[in-house]
């Protein structure tokens, strides 16, 4: 296994729309479990490929209180939605930027697994937000894509400062 270095916006290949996967191989399922301890040792409860510059349609998820929930989605699609959700959402990628999104309320999922095999999955709450954040990464856009141009551009600013001074 492997940490790999997460992108931070506003770095231009985070826009970049990841490739569906034709077949879950051995560099799939190492994919998978790079992200996977990336995405714990963050800590964070999800992780798009898009994120580590991998441009593949591979996503983990895990939103357990215990951390032992690991979700992994191959070429995930939702194929229905249904109601309305406000989440105060954070991403790995934007650091220390927190803000309110609307999203759909429940989705029904479908995705392939770390075998290979489809699954449907119907997700509310925290799972239904985190899966439309990593679809919406997988797509190339970042949440705060779903704010204000101003709060973007504020974003932008901050974050950029916060790179020269790292540097
Ligand atoms: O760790 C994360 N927390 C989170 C909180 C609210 C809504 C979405 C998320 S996803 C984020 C990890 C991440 O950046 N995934 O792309
Ligand atoms: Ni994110």
């Amino acid at each position: 296994m492997a940490l790999l270095p997460i992108l931070r916006y506003p770095d231009p290949r985070l826009h970049k729309k990841a490739a569906f996967v034709p077949r879950v191989d051995e560099t799939i399922r190492k994919l998978i479990a790079d992200m996977a301890e990336t995405m714990y040792e963050a800590p964070g409860i999800g992780l798009a490929a898009t994120q580590v510059d991998v441009h593949k349609r591979v996503v983990v998820i895990d939103v357990s209180e215990d951390k032992t929930k690991l979700l992994a989605l191959v070429n995930p699609e939702i194929l229905d939605r249904s109601g309305e959700q406000v989440c105060e959402e954070g991403c790995l990628s934007v650091p220390g930027v927190y803000d309110k999104v609307t999203r759909s309320e429940r989705v029904r999922v479908r995705a392939l697994d770390a075998q290979g095999e489809p699954f449907e999955l119907e997700a509310g709450g925290l799972l239904a937000v985190c899966i439309q954040h990593e679809i919406d990464h997988l797509e190339g856009k970042v949440f705060v894509e779903h704010l204000s141009r101003l709060k973007q551009g504020r974003i932008k600013a901050r974050l950029a400062k916060q790179a020269r001074i790292t540097a």
